[in-house]
């Protein structure tokens, strides 16, 4: 079941975000199980922020953004199998699978958020793909003195596309999540 709701019409069904789509289940969860399965296996590392740790845990393939030098720099070749995901987020997304040159790979434990913001200026349209749990996806923009808020329930195996407005204007962020979740940020790189 998809549900979505706006804080400022609580709710009412809204439009969503001009450049957002959502699609449940792109993966199946026999799909979703197996890649899990491997993600399991790589070298996850805690997400460092200038010094800071998140309570996330990240891999970057393809190009990865370098915070100190505020640079993309060529990571690893994204792993195949990888590959038929991203096929499959780029489908949904109408995007060239090869433009999504960048796979980031997070792990939140239970109780780890992502703050608001947008993602760097380097990468264009953004699809992320749910794996293992539900969140809350959060999007919020200003609209004269206050936040226009939009947010969705982003299921385990579903995609979801950050584009135009949605990706230029809107701010996202997912509050501390209640179980293990994974996601596969596919960004395009130009
Ligand atoms: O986990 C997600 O779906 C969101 C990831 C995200 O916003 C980011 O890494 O910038």
């Amino acid at each position: 079941m998809t549900s979505t709701q706006g804080d400022l019409f609580p709710g009412g069904d809204r439009p969503l975000p001009e450049g957002f789509r959502y699609k449940p289940m792109i993966l199946s969860d026999t799909a979703q199980s197996e890649v899990v399965e491997e993600i399991q296996r790589l070298p996850l590392k805690p997400f460092d922020f200038h010094g800071f740790e998140g309570k996330r845990r990240v891999i970057s393939y393809g190009w990865k953004y370098d915070f100190e030098t505020g640079r993309l720099t060529f990571a690893a070749a994204i792993p195949t199998f990888l590959l038929p995901t991203r096929a499959m987020a780029a489908a949904f997304a109408d995007i060239d699978p090869d433009r999504l040159r960048q796979a980031l790979v997070t792990e939140y434990a239970p109780g780890a958020p992502i703050g608001w913001h947008k993602d760097k200026k380097a990468f264009g349209r953004v699809v992320g793909v749910s794996l293992l749990s539900a969140c809350t996806f959060r999007l919020r923009r200003r609209s004269g003195s206050k936040w226009e808020r939009f947010s969705i329930v982003a299921e385990p195996g579903s995609a979801y596309l950050l584009s135009g407005p949605a990706r230029s204007e809107w701010e996202h962020s997912i509050p501390p999540v209640e179980r293990l979740r994974y996601s596969i940020t596919f960004r395009e790189v130009m």
